[in-house]
């Protein structure tokens, strides 16, 4: 009798190990994509900081991308940024991030008040924009980062 309580405490513990173990692999695999997430969000930020706030051809006259710039290579101002989505994720030098399928940037820009920059504006109607990108895994949201830039 006591035998068999013996051994079904240790088979408990046993389940129990694993289990744990499994948790642990879950958690440690969810924290990765997270830090995944944000280091792809960061290369758009970084990307962002190199560009002028207006097209070095149009000046302000256009909000989102001027014609004919379609490559990630071509965009040349902040508000290019807006409405794209980087489906195959690039990084700050805007060379593709080879071995991520599933994951994506989206990024938009959006004018806002600089006296209270969380009331959105039309676009182009203020000298701050606010930038915000979206990672997502395939299709799920990982991270999400906004921040503030002149213009
Ligand atoms: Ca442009
Ligand atoms: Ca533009």
């Amino acid at each position: 009798m006591e035998a068999t309580i013996a051994i079904a405490v240790i088979g408990i513990g046993v389940v129990a190990t694993v289990g744990s173990h499994q948790a642990w692999h879950i958690q440690s695999l969810e924290s990765e994509k997270l830090a995944t997430g944000m280091r792809l969000a960061i290369e758009i930020r970084e990307l962002a900081l190199l560009l002028p706030a207006n097209d070095p051809v149009t000046g302000t006259s256009t909000w989102g991308s001027e014609s004919g710039e379609i490559m990630p290579t071509d965009l040349d101002d902040l508000d290019d940024l807006d409405g794209i989505t980087f489906d195959g994720p690039i990084d700050a030098t805007r060379t593709s991030i080879v071995g991520m399928a599933g994951w994506s940037q989206q990024v938009t820009v959006q004018s806002v008040d600089p006296f209270n920059v969380l009331q959105v504006v039309p676009d182009g109607t203020s000298e701050i924009v606010k930038l915000e990108v979206t990672v997502q895994l395939n299709g799920e949201e990982i991270t999400r980062l906004s921040w503030i830039a002149p213009r």
